[in-house]
C-alpha cells in the first residue's frame, strides 16, 4: 500500500515566480506569444507543426519554474537520490503527459478551442521518441515517471539516439525497416547544453609509474575521444510540483578532428573521422535479445556511462564532496548489463583520478551500484570479447581483471581450491573465446541484484546465477515490474478514468491500490453497463484510428483479442497463429459451425529485429494468413485479423484500452516479467496466459476465475526438455493441429508456394525450441473457455471490472516503493 508519505503535498504546488497563471485566457496569451516569438508566425499563417511547437513551449514554460525549483532544492537540501542508467528510454509522446502532470489538460484544450485549433490534431503531430526496443526501455520511462510523482530525486541517464527504433512498414506482407527521424521537425522538449560537453576517451594503452611516495600509478593514454553533449528533458511528477531530469547524451566530434583536417590536408578523410565520432549516438540497436557483440554498441555503452558518471561527480555533486561517502548521495541502478561498464569506470575515476587504493575504491563502488536483470535466455546475456574490450578500453580491462582476481580469491577462501567453481564464477569466460561476462561483473559489483517478477527472480537465483546466489544469498531480491497509471490509464483511457473517478474519486491516479474500491461496483448492473460503454467507445476510437492510419476496417461488435509485443519465438506469436489457422481450417473443412462462434478480431502488433529471420518470416505469415482469412466469405463476421504496422507506445495507448482479451502466451520460464500484461489488466481486458513472468502474480491478484490459464508450468517445461522433446509426436497425434500445420505447409497462405513458409513449418515440426506444439491443446482448450465466457456478457464484464479493481499492485509507483525499501534506501523529498 502506498501510504500517505508518498502522496503529493498538494494538488498543484504554489506557483513559483514567472509561472503563467493557469487560466484559459492566460494560456491563450502565452500560446500566441510562443507562436509569434518562437515560431515566428501569426496564428493565421501557422502550420500544425508551428502550433504544436508553440503549445509544447507553453507547457514547458509552465513547468520551467518547477524544474528550476526542483534543481535548487536538490542542491540546497541534498538527500540520497537515484541515477538510473539505461541505454533505452521508450518515452512515448510527451505533450499529453506533461499537460496532465501540470494539471493543464482542460485549460489547454479550451484555450486551443478559442483559437480555433483542434487539440487532438496537435497531439498527433508529435513524433514519439522511440529510444528503446520494448519492455526494458518502456520500464525505464515508467520508473522515472513514478519517481518524479513520488518526489524521489532521480536523474535518468541515457543516449540521445538520432534514430530510434526503426519505423516498420510492410511490403507484400514482409517487414521493411525505415529510419525513424524523430528529430526532423524539431523536438520542443529538449534543452541542449553544448557548453557542458564531456570528453570521453577510447583506445590507446596504459602506463605504470611510481610517484614520489613510491605509490604505483596507472595512466591511461587514449588515442581518440569524442564529446558527449547533454540534452535535458523534464520529467514532471503528477500534480506535485516536482520536475526531475532525464539527461541524454549525444556524441560530437572533438576539436581534435578539426585539427586533423587542418594538418592532414585530406579534407575528405578528416570529415569521415568526424562522422565516425558522431556515429556513436546515431542509431539505437534494434536487437532486443541477442546481443551481436558489435564494437559500436560497446562504444555507445561506455560513451553514455562515462558521460553520466563524470556529470554526476563533477556537476551534480557539490565541489569538494568526499567520494568515500558517495553511496550516501547516490545509487547507480544498472538497467540490465548495458551500462555495466560503469563499474570499472567508477573504479578508474576513484583509483586513477582520485588517488584511492584499489580496496578502498572497490568498497565504495560496491555500495554505489545495483543491478536489474531482465532476461533468462542464455543467448541474451551480454559478453564482450576480451580482445575488443582491451583494444577499446585498455584500462577498464585491467580493472576488470583486478576485480576478478579479488573476487576469485574470496571464492577460493570460501571453497578451497574448487577450480571448477572458480572457472564457473570467473568474470572471464574462456570459451568459445576469451570474453567478459557482464552479468557476472554486475552481480559481483552490485549491492543488490534483482529480477523483475517473482518467478523470474527465483529462476535467476536457481538457474542463471546459482553459484552467486549461494555465495551471496542476501544480495538477491525481487522487484516485480509495474507500469505508470498516468500514461496507461489516465491518459490512454480517459473515459474509463472518468468512470472510475466518478465512482471512487480521483485519488487512484497516484495511489493505485485504491482501485480496490471498485470491487463492489462489479455487482452493480448500471456500472457494468457504463463499463461496457467505455469499452465500446474505446473500440470505436480504435476503429477510426486504424481506418485512418492503416486503412484497416475493423468489423463491428467483435471481441477484440490482442497480442502486441516484440516478435520473438519465446513469446510464441506462432502459437496464436496456430489457434487462428485451426479455427479457419475447421470452419472451411465443415467441422466447425461458424454460427456457434462469437465474432472475433485478432490484433497483432510486433516488430522483429532486422536480422532475426524466423521472426521476420512469422510476420510475413501473419500478414498472409490475414489476407486469406479476411477475404474469405465463409468466415466473414466471425474471424478477422488486423496487423497494423509499426506498433509503438502511441499505438499501444489506443489498442490496450479497446482490448477484451490479452494474449500473454510465452513458454513458462521465458518471459522475465512482461509489462503489457499489466497494462491490459488495468484497462479491463481478461488475460489468456501461461504461468510465466508477472502473469503468475496477475493471476494471484485478480483471482483464478478471472484469468484463463493454460500450458505447462516451468518445472514441467524443464522436465519435458530433460526427457527429450519431440514436437512431431504432437503433430501426429492431434488432427486439428495437423490440419492447421498442413494448411500452412500446403501453400494456402502463399499463393500455392510450399517453400515460402517451409522454414516455419519445419522448425515447428523438428525443433520448436519454445514448445508451442506441446502447449497447443491446452491453449485451444483455454480459448474455448474464453469463447463460452464471452457469450455471458455480465460474467465477462464483472471479471473485467475485477481485473481493473485488483491490479493496483502493478503500478510502477509500487515497484519504486519496493526498490526504495529493498535496494536504494532513499527518502522522498516533500
Ligand atoms: O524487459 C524485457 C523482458 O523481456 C520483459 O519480460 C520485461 O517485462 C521487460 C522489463 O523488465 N526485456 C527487454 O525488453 N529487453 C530489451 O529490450 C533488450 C534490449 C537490448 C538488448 C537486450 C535486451
Amino acid at each position: 500500500h502506498i501510504g500517505p508519505q508518498w502522496a503529493p503535498t498538494h494538488p498543484v504546488a504554489k506557483a513559483p515566480v514567472g509561472t503563467p497563471p493557469p487560466t484559459v485566457d492566460g494560456f491563450v496569451k502565452e500560446f500566441l506569444h510562443e507562436l509569434n516569438s518562437n515560431q515566428g508566425v501569426s496564428l493565421s499563417d501557422s502550420s500544425v507543426n508551428d502550433q504544436y511547437m508553440a503549445l509544447a513551449s507553453t507547457v514547458r514554460n509552465y513547468l520551467m519554474a518547477r524544474w528550476l525549483e526542483t534543481e535548487r532544492g536538490n542542491r540546497e537540501n541534498p538527500s540520497k537520490g537515484v541515477a538510473y542508467l539505461s541505454a533505452e528510454y521508450l518515452l512515448g509522446r510527451q505533450l499529453g503527459n506533461n499537460l496532465l502532470s501540470s494539471g493543464l489538460i482542460d485549460i489547454a484544450e479550451e484555450a486551443l478551442k478559442q483559437c480555433g485549433i483542434d487539440f487532438a490534431v496537435l497531439r498527433s503531430q508529435e513524433v514519439e521518441p522511440g529510444l528503446g526496443n520494448g519492455g526494458l526501455g518502456r520500464l525505464a520511462a515508467c520508473f522515472i515517471d513514478s519517481l518524479a510523482t513520488m518526489s524521489v530525486p532521480c536523474i535518468g541517464y541515457g543516449i540521445r539516439y538520432e534514430y530510434g527504433i526503426f519505423r516498420q512498414t510492410f511490403v507484400d506482407g514482409r517487414q521493411v525497416e525505415q529510419p525513424d527521424s524523430w528529430l526532423a521537425l524539431g523536438c520542443p522538449w529538449e534543452f541542449a547544453h553544448p557548453e557542458h560537453g564531456v570528453q570521453v576517451n577510447f583506445g590507446g594503452r596504459t602506463e605504470k609509474s611510481t610517484d614520489e611516495q613510491g605509490k604505483e600509478k596507472t595512466t591511461w593514454i587514449p588515442d581518440w575521444n569524442v564529446i558527449g553533449v547533454p540534452y535535458n528533458y523534464m520529467v514532471p511528477g503528477y500534480l506535485n510540483g516536482r520536475v526531475n531530469t532525464l539527461r541524454l547524451w549525444s556524441a560530437q566530434a572533438t576539436k581534435a578532428f578539426d585539427l586533423q583536417i587542418f594538418n592532414s590536408g585530406d579534407y575528405a578523410t578528416a570529415v569521415r573521422a568526424q562522422t565516425f565520432a558522431e556515429n556513436i549516438s546515431k542509431v539505437l540497436y534494434p536487437e532486443d535479445s541477442t546481443p551481436q557483440g558489435k564494437e559500436l554498441r560497446l562504444q555507445q555503452q561506455y560513451f553514455f556511462v562515462a558521460c553520466s558518471l563524470h556529470d554526476y561527480i563533477h556537476h551534480v555533486l557539490p565541489e569538494g564532496f568526499d567520494l568515500h561517502q558517495l553511496d550516501e548521495r547516490i545509487i547507480f541502478q544498472l538497467n540490465d548489463t548495458h551500462p555495466v561498464i560503469a563499474v570499472p569506470e567508477l573504479m578508474r575515476i576513484l583509483v586513477d583520478e582520485e588517488g584511492f587504493g584499489f580496496e578502498e575504491a572497490w568498497e565504495v563502488t560496491q555500495r554505489c551500484f545495483a543491478y536489474t536483470c531482465h532476461t533468462l535466455l542464455p543467448e541474451a546475456l551480454e559478453v564482450w570479447p576480451v580482445e575488443m574490450l582491451g583494444r577499446l578500453l585498455p584500462r577498464h580491462l585491467e580493472l576488470i581483471y583486478a576485480i576478478n582476481d579479488h573476487f576469485l580469491e574470496q571464492v577460493r577462501e570460501r571453497y578451497g581450491n574448487d577450480e571448477m567453481r572458480v572457472r564457473r564464477m570467473s568474470i572471464i569466460a574462456e570459451h568459445p573465446e576469451r570474453s567478459v561476462r557482464m552479468a557476472y561483473l554486475a552481480t559481483i559489483a552490485g549491492s543488490k541484484v534483482n529480477g523483475v517478477a517473482a518467478l523470474h527472480s527465483q529462476l535467476l537465483r536457481d538457474k542463471v546465477l546459482p553459484d552467486f546466489s549461494e555465495f551471496w544469498p542476501e544480495k538477491f531480491t525481487n522487484v516485480t515490474n509495474g507500469v505508470t497509471p498516468r500514461r496507461f490509464v489516465r491518459l490512454a483511457n480517459r473515459s474509463l478514468s472518468t468512470l472510475i473517478s466518478d465512482s471512487i474519486g480521483k485519488g487512484w491516479v497516484n495511489n493505485l491500490e485504491r482501485l480496490r474500491e471498485l470491487e463492489p461496483y462489479a455487482e452493480d448492473p448500471d456500472f457494468r453497463k457504463a463499463f461496457r460503454e467505455v469499452k465500446a467507445g474505446n473500440k470505436q476510437r480504435l476503429s477510426k484510428l486504424l481506418a485512418d492510419r492503416d486503412e484497416i476496417v475493423l468489423p463491428e461488435g467483435h471481441m477484440l483479442d490482442v497480442m502486441v509485443k516484440r516478435l520473438h519465438e519465446y513469446k510464441r506469436q506462432s502459437l496464436k497463429l496456430l489457434h487462428l489457422v485451426t479455427l479457419y481450417n475447421e470452419i472451411i473443412e465443415g467441422r466447425l459451425d461458424p454460427d456457434t462462434l462469437q465474432g472475433r478480431t485478432m490484433v497483432f502488433g510486433a516488430k522483429a529485429a532486422p536480422g532475426y529471420k524466423m521472426a521476420k518470416d512469422t510476420i510475413h505469415l501473419i500478414n498472409k494468413v490475414a489476407e486469406v482469412v479476411n477475404a474469405d466469405e465463409r468466415v466473414k463476421g466471425k474471424l478477422f485479423i488486423a496487423f497494423p504496422a509499426n506498433y509503438n507506445v502511441t499505438l499501444a495507448e489506443k489498442l490496450i484500452p479497446a482490448a477484451d482479451l490479452s494474449e500473454q502466451i510465452s513458454l513458462a520460464g521465458m518471459e522475465a516479467s512482461g509489462t503489457g500484461n499489466m497494462k491490459f489488466a488495468l484497462n479491463g481486458a481478461l488475460t489468456i496466459g501461461t504461468d510465466d513472468g508477472a502473469n503468475v502474480e496477475i493471476r494471484e491478484h485478480v483471482g483464478d476465475e478471472h484469468f484463463f490459464l493454460f500450458g505447462m508450468t516451468e518445472p514441467e517445461v524443464a522436465d519435458l526438455g530433460a526427457k527429450g522433446y519431440d514436437p512431431g509426436s504432437y503433430y501426429e497425434s492431434d488432427p486439428r493441429l495437423k490440419g492447421a500445420i498442413d494448411l500452412i505447409a500446403s501453400g494456402a497462405f502463399s499463393g500455392g508456394d510450399r517453400r515460402t513458409f517451409e522454414p516455419i513449418v519445419s522448425n515447428l515440426l523438428t525443433q520448436d525450441r519454445f514448445m508451442a506444439l506441446a502447449d497447443y491443446a491446452s491453449y485451444m482448450d483455454a480459448q474455448e473457455r474464453v469463447e463460452a465466457y464471452y457469450a455471458d456478457e455480465d460474467a465477462w464484464t464483472r471479471s473485467a471490472i475485477l481485473n481493473v479493481a485488483r491490479s493496483g499492485y502493478f503500478s510502477s509507483d509500487r515497484s519504486m516503493k519496493d526498490y526504495i525499501r529493498e535496494i536504494w534506501h532513499t527518502t522522498p523529498v516533500l
